[in-house]
């Protein structure tokens, strides 16, 4: 059964164009997901959530590019810097058995099996647009749960004003970890208000299928109204903390890469224009990049007594 979330991010029926194989692809998602509640493996209903479009009359794009591209050009530096050379070098990475540790101010703390996690949340789908900070846009069609279900069986403090989320991969397994060129491990953190929004997703499936492990299996962030390395791969470990977090890339270099790396076309990257990017798949499009990635209505007030010029 599929049903249809009415919270805001949906689509309406026919509203999305071109999605010919997105439609065909829910079929598969059907089909898929009912084997596997068959098997016991979600415990309720699979559940769709399209996003955007018809609300947002400048969003032109959301039939999801395709699934070879979003499983073949990847950013996973624990890997390699190459993304079209991702995907053969994390196929050695073994995502389960796989732990996840939940550690720091929460009620929940200790470690949880993947499979347990698997078993605790229902699955939806949510298609996302994802823009990275390179400039290049996709639409991927999610599966996974909001992150929001993940706090509410934590159960952080009041205390807890941040959390931090770290990736493992061993150095044996991810050759890019091996030199200490980066500030490994890649970790990445939001605010507690941020991680609590019901955009924030927690994604275990891509196209109807198990996450690949160049995607990030087993289950990864996916904050689809901040640039792209927000969305850590690979989780290991939440961490539920009073202080901001060090991140990957504004230790790796901070000039360039804020902690809260909302999207955001006026605020050029010290290197190249924000403005426009590029869908993945388009040899000469380009499309205007939103403020928030087109997702402000959601997101807005997070940020609004906060100059975001200055907290980039
Ligand atoms: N652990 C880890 N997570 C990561 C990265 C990474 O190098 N390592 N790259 C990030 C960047 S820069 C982007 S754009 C997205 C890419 O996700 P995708 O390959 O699934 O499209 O993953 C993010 N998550
Ligand atoms: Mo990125």
């Amino acid at each position: 059964m599929l049903v249809k979330r009415r919270a805001g991010w949906e689509l309406a029926e026919g509203s999305a164009h071109s999605e010919h194989d997105y439609y065909s692809r829910r079929k598969l998602l059907k089909t898929v997901g009912t084997a596997l509640v068959g098997a016991g493996v979600f415990g309720s209903p699979l559940t769709a959530a399209v996003l955007n479009s018809r609300k947002n009359q400048e969003f032109q794009r959301l039939e999801p590019t395709a699934e070879k591209l979003i499983t073949s050009y990847n950013n996973f530096y624990e890997f390699t810097t190459d993304k079209k050379g991702v995907k053969k070098l994390a196929a050695r990475m073994i995502t389960n058995p796989w732990e996840v540790q939940i550690t720091g101010l929460a009620e929940n703390t200790g470690i949880i099996d993947i499979d347990d996690i698997f078993k605790k949340f229902s699955v939806e789908q949510r298609i996302y647009r994802l823009r990275c900070v390179e400039t290049w846009s996709a639409v991927v069609p999610w599966d996974g749960f909001p992150l929001k279900a993940l706090l509410d069986y934590a159960k952080p403090l009041s205390s807890a004003k941040f959390v931090a989320f770290t990736t493992y991969v061993d150095k044996a397994i991810a050759p890019g970890m091996a030199g200490n060129y980066f500030p490994w491990p890649y970790m990445e953190g939001l605010t507690i208000e941020e991680a609590a929004n019901p955009l924030s997703f927690m994604a275990t499936g891509i196209y109807g299928k198990t996450l690949p492990p160049q995607n990030g299996a087993p289950m990864r962030l996916v904050i689809p109204w901040k640039y792209g390395f927000k969305s850590i791969k690979s989780i290991r470990r939440i961490h539920f903390t009073d202080r901001m977090p060090a991140t990957f890339w504004n230790t790796a270099q901070a000039n360039e890469y804020g902690f809260y790396a909302n999207v955001n076309p006026q605020v050029d990257h010290p290197r190249w224009s924000q403005k426009y990017d590029k869908p993945l798949g388009s040899f000469f499009g380009r499309e205007k990049t939103l403020m928030f990635n087109g997702y402000g209505e959601q997101v807005a007030h997070l940020y609004k007594n906060m100059d975001l010029r200055r907290f980039f």
